[in-house]
């Protein structure tokens, strides 16, 4: 590294730039990624296993796919900011509990509860948090199941809980959540506050169709 680099000049004083400090700070933040990249590995081979098994004895994928994320630094940085505390690696760990994320869609809602128990039995996984959004839709019409895990992750030299936020909800439930989203990260959008109502509508007759469909599946099993 260039020596110049580590310093700026304010007139004629010369103050460290702390190259160093930010260097340490951004190897562990690399760190800390690198070890929620890994949590999330470990939960979905978890989830797979569990539809690979159920696909045998229970003749139906309860998963439709499993899809994850680690946090982006902006949100994070964002998040931190907007609940008042230090934006630094040890606050991250602290205070976040969804820079790991899983979501895993299911096509009938009892696949949901059914997941969310296997997974949650499971002896090496503890289960901090449920948020059951299913039962207890959120007024926007927001519906999923959510769940803060911890989940021991093996590394070289140690052996460390990480958090997990397990999001389940059905495709539809998906579908809906996806568009609101957009919804709530678009800033001037015309009638506002009339796309939020059609979007109530809509959760209200996806959940219909959800449990509508259910009902035709078991009616169909009667009949296998
Ligand atoms: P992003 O961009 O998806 O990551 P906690 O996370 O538990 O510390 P919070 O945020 O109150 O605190 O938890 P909650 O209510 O369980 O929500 C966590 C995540 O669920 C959100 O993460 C969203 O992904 C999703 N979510 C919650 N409410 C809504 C909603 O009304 N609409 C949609 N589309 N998604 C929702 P982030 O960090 O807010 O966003």
């Amino acid at each position: 590294m260039d020596a110049d680099l580590q310093r700026t000049f304010v007139g004629d004083e010369v103050i460290p730039l702390r190259v160093e400090e930010f260097q340490d700070e951004a190897k562990e933040f690399e760190l800390l990624m690198m070890r929620y990249k890994c949590a999330i590995r470990e939960v979905r081979t978890k989830l797979e296993v569990l539809n690979d098994e159920l696909s045998v004895v229970g003749q139906h994928n309860p998963i439709e796919a499993i899809k994850s994320r680690v946090k982006k630094p902006e949100s994070i940085a964002e998040k931190l900011h907007r609940r008042n505390k230090p934006l630094t690696v040890d606050s991250i760990e602290t205070n976040l509990n969804d820079v790991a994320g899983v979501r895993v869609i299911c096509s009938f809602i009892d696949d949901i509860y059914k997941v969310a128990k296997m997974l949650s039995a499971q002896d090496d996984i503890t289960v901090l948090e449920v948020k059951d959004y299913i039962k207890y839709p959120k007024d926007n019409g927001y519906r999923s199941y959510h769940m803060i895990v911890e989940i021991p992750v093996f590394f070289s030299n140690e052996k460390r809980s990480m958090r997990v936020e397990i999001q389940v909800r059905t495709i539809a439930m998906d579908f809906w959540s996806t568009l609101e989203h957009q919804v709530r990260y678009k800033k001037d959008i015309p009638n506002t506050e009339f796309i939020v109502e059609r979007l109530r509508l809509c959760s209200e007759t996806i959940s219909n169709t959800d449990r509508e469909m259910m009902e035709i599946r078991n009616y169909l099993q009667g009949y296998e």
